[in-house]
């Protein structure tokens, strides 16, 4: 669906997905920034006014849990990753106007003062609910801390996410055969009292919504199947103590904090009215962006025609985040009387190689690894956002980058540029007097036409379509025109055909600007333009370039073979490394290596190895892994105490057929004597039995 009357009177505000601060970049990350930056950039080509922001993704367990594994604390483990982010992207020429954090002062007060809205309209509601538990390390295990079943497509799930399979957001409770990520073991449950957002108070309007969404298809359909089904409340708090505070809870809830996926799309409200209060309210405000005509809307008292006037809310995000983003998000906006996005853009994946992308086995390029080849930022990207729509998973390869730089940058944007300049400088000191063709003026008519038509559709390949396939016709008409005959033969026609040469190359500076910011600046210098490319506007693109300039040089460089062979070589060899690593962690995890020392068959036959039925079992009150058995073996009844106490339930024990090593020293154990000792095996203690009729006190040879 495109947007149909671009520019508007309202502000624009374009938002792409928070990274969690939890990690390094790498190319799937960075794809969404670099479409986002595009995108804005493009709005302002055409004459929007637009913010570009975003900030890091601070709370939640995706942080708590990282910052765990590096013994630190999650807020010196988010800001540093935080810092890292906002000197990282601008390296990408990925320029926010404001990049702020969830965990600052601006969120921290925005996202109390929503959640207080919410429940002063009596959107929330509080109920007892069963929370996932890990009782050895006695806590809670919310989200990323259980990982098990999801109940909708049957795939491994964390703990709110089907993040390998159906992308659902899980609620609380929901997973299957959830396991602790702590220690292992599967989770137990325990009654907690948690605040929930009612959904259902918003189904109409979300149904509404849908169908004025405006973005990929992705976006605006995925979102129907759980919208028009029953809506589940979106429970709102966690048993955490990193993250923002429920308001106003009393001290009397400890470690109750709102869910991550509260305060972080509240963070596109905050950062962008950080902006405002930078530059000043009359050159950017964002009351007229996010309310309707600067003012709160109740949501009871809600009309379907103020969304008639909405701000131009975007909204750049991976496909794994839909439901967030257009089913809780534009209820929790409503919530508070905020305006509605006006589009989602959903990204698909990016993979590695033809597989998919994974930091954990390190096929990944890592946006720093980038960074290091040399390889213009712009080059990437071109290419990641014009290989393929928004919304289709795309691979990153090195040859297939080669290709592309090679082919369509150097071979055709490049080519044509530096030979057009070239000529031109070479023969007339720069652009020569004529008036533009008709041919040439219609065809970059035709281009900012299909430049303005992307914007509206929100197609940015397309965009990037224009600029390239506008130097293709250049190219064409130099070789049609054959200037270098004609200077001699028709001087006149000769400076024509330079002329329109000249001005196509500033339509490609005006054009590519959104995508290769960088060098469409260079290019604009070459044509010797005063002020910058980034200020110009479409109709620039017909305005007759200076009548002098310098020598050009060449645009793009080719990227050799053997460049890419090294990186090719480099990528191969690190995730095969990773492989290995993850198979020694294995081992090291799973299995003792043997013992070296053999004994003899003597000193095995001194240990007397008995079949036993455990007759009685009960924990030891005072301790936290033992516990005491009654056994028969047979001869006689043992008393021993085993360290199974949480590992098995002492209720199932007795009947159970085990192994006992009967002549066991004696020993003491919290008051209790121990005359034997039970045979188990791994962290799990599996208790051994037999699986024939030998009975107690069978000898084991
Ligand atoms: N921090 C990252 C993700 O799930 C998450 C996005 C928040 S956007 C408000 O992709
Ligand atoms: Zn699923």
């Amino acid at each position: 669906m495109s947007h149909d009357r671009l520019p508007t009177d309202n502000p624009a505000v374009v938002t792409c997905g928070l990274p969690y601060a939890n990690g390094d970049l790498h190319v799937g990350h960075l794809r969404t920034y670099v479409i986002g930056d595009t995108y804005t950039r493009a709005l302002d080509r055409v004459g929007q006014q637009t913010a570009f922001v975003c900030g890091s993704d601070m709370h939640g367990t995706p942080v708590a849990v990282n910052a765990a594994e590096e013994g630190v604390s999650p807020e010196e483990f988010a800001l540093d990753y935080h810092e890292t982010y906002a000197e990282t992207f601008p390296k990408f020429n990925v320029d926010f106007d404001n990049y702020g954090h969830t965990h600052d002062q601006t969120n921290t007060e925005m996202t109390q003062d929503f959640v207080s809205t919410w429940a002063d309209q009596g959107h929330v509601i509080e109920k007892e609910i069963q929370v996932a538990w890990d009782s050895e390390e006695d806590q809670p295990l919310p989200d990323r801390y259980v990982e098990g079943t999801c109940p909708y497509c049957g795939e491994q799930a964390r703990g709110d996410e089907c993040d390998e399979g159906c992308q659902r957001h899980l609620e609380p409770g929901e997973i299957e055969d959830p396991v602790s990520t702590l220690t292992g073991n599967p989770a137990e449950y325990r009654t907690r009292e948690h605040k929930f957002l009612r959904l259902s108070d918003f189904q109409e309007y979300l149904q509404d919504f849908i169908d004025r969404l405006e973005g990929t298809e992705n976006a605006r359909n995925q979102p129907r199947e759980w919208i028009e089904g029953e809506l589940q409340d979106l429970c709102i708090t966690r048993d955490m103590d990193w993250g923002i505070d429920y308001p106003e809870q009393g001290d009397t809830e400890e470690d109750l904090v709102l869910y991550v996926w509260v305060d972080a799309p509240i963070e596109y409200v905050s950062s962008t009215k950080q902006y405002t209060e930078r530059v000043g309210a009359e050159e950017y405000d964002w009351e007229d962006v996010w309310k309707l005509d600067g003012e709160r809307r109740p949501s009871t008292e809600w009309d379907e025609e103020w969304t008639d006037d909405a701000g131009e809310i975007v909204h750049v995000i991976g496909r794994d985040i839909i439901q967030h983003h257009t089913v809780f998000w534009p209820t929790m906006l409503r919530a508070a009387g905020f305006s509605e996005p006006r589009a989602v853009l959903a990204t698909g994946f990016v993979g590695i190689d033809g597989k998919a992308l994974s930091t954990s086995r390190n096929r990944a390029v890592w946006a720093d690894e980038y960074l290091d080849t040399g390889f213009h930022p712009d080059l990437f990207r071109y290419y990641i956002t014009t290989g393929s729509g928004i919304e289709k998973d795309v691979d990153f390869s090195w040859d297939r980058f080669q290709e592309r730089v090679n082919g369509e940058l150097v071979g055709n944007l490049g080519n044509f540029c530096y030979r057009a300049l070239l000529f031109a400088h070479r023969n007339y000191d720069g652009t020569p007097e004529a008036d533009v063709s008709d041919e040439v003026r219609e065809r970059i008519t035709d281009a900012i036409s299909d430049f303005e038509d992307a914007v509206a559709e929100y197609t940015l390949r397309d965009i990037s379509d224009v600029a390239v396939g506008l130097a293709d016709f250049g190219n064409g008409y130099i070789q049609r025109h054959e200037p270098w005959n004609l200077v001699d033969e028709d001087p006149e026609q000769a400076a024509q055909v330079i002329r329109d040469c000249v001005q196509v190359a500033k339509a490609c500076a005006v054009l590519m600007q959104p995508i290769m910011p960088e060098k469409a600046a260079a290019l604009w210098d070459q044509l010797g333009e005063a002020g910058t490319v980034a200020d110009a506007e479409l109709s620039d693109a017909l305005d007759a370039p200076p009548a002098e300039f310098d020598a050009p040089e060449e645009l793009f460089t080719e990227i050799e073979d053997e460049e890419v062979e090294d990186l090719n070589e480099t990528l191969r060899e690190r995730v095969a490394e990773a492989s290995e690593s993850d198979e020694t962690e294995n081992e090291e995890t799973d299995l003792e290596p043997l013992a070296e020392d053999r004994i003899s068959f003597e000193d095995f036959q001194d240990l007397d190895i008995r079949v036993g039925e455990i007759t009685a079992a009960e924990e030891i009150e005072d301790s936290d892994n033992l516990m005491r058995l009654e056994v028969d073996i047979g001869v006689e009844q043992r008393q021993v105490v085993a360290g199974i106490k949480g590992l098995h339930d002492a209720a199932d024990l007795p009947g159970t057929r085990c192994v006992l090593l009967a002549n066991m020293e004696q020993a003491e154990l919290f008051g209790y004597e121990s005359n034997g000792m039970l045979l188990a095996a791994g962290e799990d203690a599996d208790i051994l039995t037999t699986h024939g009729d030998s009975g107690p006190g069978t000898k084991i040879r």
